[in-house]
Order: C-alpha cells, then structure tokens, then sequence
C-alpha cells in the first residue's frame, strides 16, 4: 500500500489489548447529546421536524445566522454534573460520551478557537470541565464526541455528496472556494487539540461521520491524538464506516461502530459498540414519547456483551439542564437489575457458544459461563451442545442452590424446573475447572 506522510504511532497487539481492557470490560456506557439544538426541542417557528432532533437545523433548512441566535437562549440554570453523572452510575453505565461539538458546530466547552461556544452563552460555564470533573469524583471514565468533518458553521467543512444543496440554503456561500484543508486547518485540528489538552485523561474520542475523508487527513487525526492522550480509544467513524471486511493491520481505530441504533451480528476482528438511542431522537425531542423499556436496554446490552460488544445508551437532555424524566427512571430500573446481577455482563468476554439462542446470551469468565435467560424455555429446558468440558455445577447467579443437568457425551441438558425467574433475565452460572471452555468446533 501507498507510504503514508503521517506517522503514526506504532503499538504491538498486546499494547492494543492493554489500551483496551477497561473498555471492553466496561460493556455500558452513557451517551449524551445536548447542544443548541436542545433548545428547540425538534420544534422552530410551529414547524416540527420529522427527524431526528440535532439535525434540526439541516432538515428544516434554518439558516446559519438564525440558528446561531440560540447561543443568547442556552442557559441551563438546572444542570448539576454531578446529578448527571449519578444517574450514569445508577444505570450501572461505566463510561459517558458526550457530545462536545455535533455537526451545527457549536461547542460545549470554552473554545479559544471559536467563538461559537458555551462561553458565549448566558451560561457561560464549560460543561466539558464540569462534566469531567464529576466522572473523575465519582468513578466513571470520561469520552467525547467530536463532530470532526461535519460543520454547518464553517463554509469549508466537508457536508457529503447530495448535501451541498443544503448547505447552500444554510449558509451564504459559493461552493467553488469550499476547502476542506482550511476548515480542518483553522477549526477541526485545533478544537481537537484544545479538548485533548484542557481536561486531563479524556478516555474516548468519538468521532463521527468521518466519510469523504481522505486517508492522510485520518492519519493527521490519529496523529493529534495520540500524541495528547496516547490511551485514547479511538471510534471508527473516524473515517468510512468500515467493516470488518476492511480492517487492515494498519488500523487507525480501536473499535468499529455500527449504524446509528444497529446491533452486529458478525463476527468482528475488534470489538464493537452499538450506539444507540432511548427513544426515535439523539438530540432531545419534546413530542417524543416512546421511551425504550429496561428490557430493551438490558437486552441491547447482554447481547452485544455475547458478541464482543459494548452497548452506548443515549440520553437527550433539555435545554433547561435536566434529564427527561422517564428514561432517567428506565435506565434506573435496568440498572437495578444489574447491580444484583452484573457479573454476567462486566468483565466477561463472548463465549465460543452461538449468541442468538432463543432463550438469550452466553458470556464467559474463567471457569465459568453464563446463561442470561430473557426467554423461559417452554419445555423448561435448555440445550447445549458441542461441550469438551466437564461441567461441575450449574446455580443461579447469587444462589449457591443448585440447578438440575445432565451432561452426556457432548450434550449438556439443563433442567429449569422449578427455578426462580428474575425478572427481564435470568442468569445461570455453568461452573467447570477449564479455565476455557472447550468445545467441538463443529457445533452449530
Ligand atoms: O450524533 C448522532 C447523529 O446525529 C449522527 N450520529 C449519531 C451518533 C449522525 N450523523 N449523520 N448520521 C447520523 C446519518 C445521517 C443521516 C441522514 Fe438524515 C439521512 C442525514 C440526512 C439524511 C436523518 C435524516 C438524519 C437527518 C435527516
């Protein structure tokens, strides 16, 4: 392949894996989307938006200059970090994205780059310092979104192909002296260099939408940021939205991401993370109200947590500072849940088995696998096939009661008869002295 002018850090498959250990054992994480936009609600001038609420500004073609007034309106007298970070922590979340500037440009934290940022409000508090502040106090490691070729500020960024429409109705200019090289130069680069600077450990960037980028461009990226936070943990949508069909040894990503709200069944060389939201909108919606349920989230969680995958739920706050109420008491509710039986989510990694049984999930720690039940068998029996392992026991997490089995040659029979269900899931513990569990490669 072509040499690179970029250079960027080397590091051994086992350095990566070191970078990558919190996070994959992590498994949850909190996602934030608030800016300008959270202002409207998905609502301006009477006109609501048919889609999704931060693209407001794109969708309902508000021009540049009117959209920027909002700056005068962003005063969230109710915001409390702390309180945000807690709820993070109650959910049993481990790590908080949030979004330090989405694609309108506007930056929630003090920019000495732009004006166009969270000290030009009434506001006037750096929400980026104070969000990372309370994640530091309280336990939860800290990442941002950074919208890094998308800017409907700057004349020069990059929109995509079929969007150059919309840009014109957005902003005032001719597209002919639009140059991507001076808005990553005058705007993405050094906003990238103030946030990996100004806040201590930031422990994930998450860039989005980096399509059209070309390769050097990415490099320069990587290069900025691992030269500033060398742990770093880099999303793939730095670039393309790659595939597992496209990882090459020269991977500038640590994780891949796959579309907005989609779960991926394959099978991945690197890890993955399902963003997704808890209701229709990433930003906050004032008409919306379906709200994803706890066992939804749980759901979501336990079967990427099978698949080497993290699970990213987002939350949409209001303008005013707070969190809408009924998906802040869902993810309370799931994380109830996990605080009695997280242990077979955190710290395991996917097992050798299939993961979409009928019934549910497997996930595995040294000597043990857990079956995550979220669909009682009817016949009360579970099935597992393929084993080269002797299983000891079988319990429910939490209970040293024991489960009926039967293992015969390569056929294990779990006999739920009786067992208590928990509700939304249901873990078993399968205990064995392998540290790995063996199988027959030629199960199905
Ligand atoms: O930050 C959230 C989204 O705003 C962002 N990624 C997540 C994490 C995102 N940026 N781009 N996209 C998602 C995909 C773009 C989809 C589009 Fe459309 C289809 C842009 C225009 C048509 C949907 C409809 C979004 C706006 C209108």
């Amino acid at each position: 392949h072509t040499p690179s002018k970029v250079e960027i850090p080397y590091e051994t498959e086992e350095e990566y894996q070191a970078r990558m250990q919190w996070w994959k054992d992590a498994k949850y994480g909190m996602f934030i989307h608030w800016g300008l936009y959270s202002i409207l609600g998905g609502e301006y001038n009477g006109e609501v938006t048919p889609k999704i609420a931060e693209w407001i500004q794109n969708t309902l073609k508000i021009p540049a200059s009117e959209y920027k007034k909002l700056v005068d309106q962003f005063n969230p007298t109710e915001f409390d970090a702390d309180e945000w970070v807690s709820v993070a922590k109650e959910a049993g979340m481990k790590y908080m994205v949030i979004t330090s500037k989405h694609h309108d440009g506007f930056a929630l934290f003090n920019s000495k780059v732009s004006e166009y940022d969270v000290m030009s409000t009434p506001f006037k508090r750096d929400i980026i310092k104070e969000l990372k502040e309370a994640c530091d106090k309280q336990g939860i490691k800290f990442g941002l979104y950074y919208s890094h070729a998308i800017d409907w500020d700057s004349p020069n960024a990059y929109i995509g192909e079929g969007q150059l429409q919309d840009r014109m109705n957005l902003v005032d200019f001719d597209p002919s002296t639009m140059d991507r090289a001076t808005y990553l130069k005058e705007k993405s680069f050094p906003q990238l260099r103030e946030i990996l600077t100004n806040y201590g450990t930031i422990d994930i960037i998450w860039f989005d939408m980096g399509k059209g980028l070309d390769n050097e461009e990415i490099r320069e990226f990587v290069k900025i940021t691992r030269e500033l936070q060398p742990n770093i943990i880099i999303s793939s949508r730095i670039g393309d939205e790659v595939g597992p069909t496209s990882l090459n040894k020269d991977l500038y990503f640590d994780f891949f991401t796959p579309s907005d709200n989609y779960f991926t069944g394959d099978d991945l060389a690197i890890p993955f993370e399902m963003a997704g939201t808890t209701n229709g909108s990433w930003g906050y919606r004032k008409d919306d109200t379906e709200w994803r349920k706890p066992l939804f989230m749980l759901n979501a969680l336990i079967a990427s947590a099978s698949r080497n995958g993290n699970y990213l739920l987002n939350i949409g706050p209001m303008a005013n500072g707070l969190m809408p109420a009924e998906p802040v008491k869902n993810l309370k509710i799931a994380g109830a849940w996990l605080k009695e039986n997280g242990a077979s989510v955190y710290g395991t990694t996917p097992s050798p088995f299939p993961w979409n049984y009928d019934w549910g999930y497997v996930t595995e720690k040294p000597n043990k696998i857990f079956l995550n039940v979220f669909t009682w068998p009817k016949n009360n029996q579970i099935d597992l096939n393929g084993l080269l392992t002797k299983v000891d026991k079988i319990h429910l997490l939490g209970s040293t009661k024991q489960v009926k089995f039967k293992q015969e040659g390569r056929f294990l029979t779990i006999d739920l008869t009786g067992v208590e269900r928990k509700e939304f899931a249901t873990p078993l513990v399968v205990e064995y002295k392998d540290t790995k569990l063996k199988i027959d490669d030629g199960i199905s």
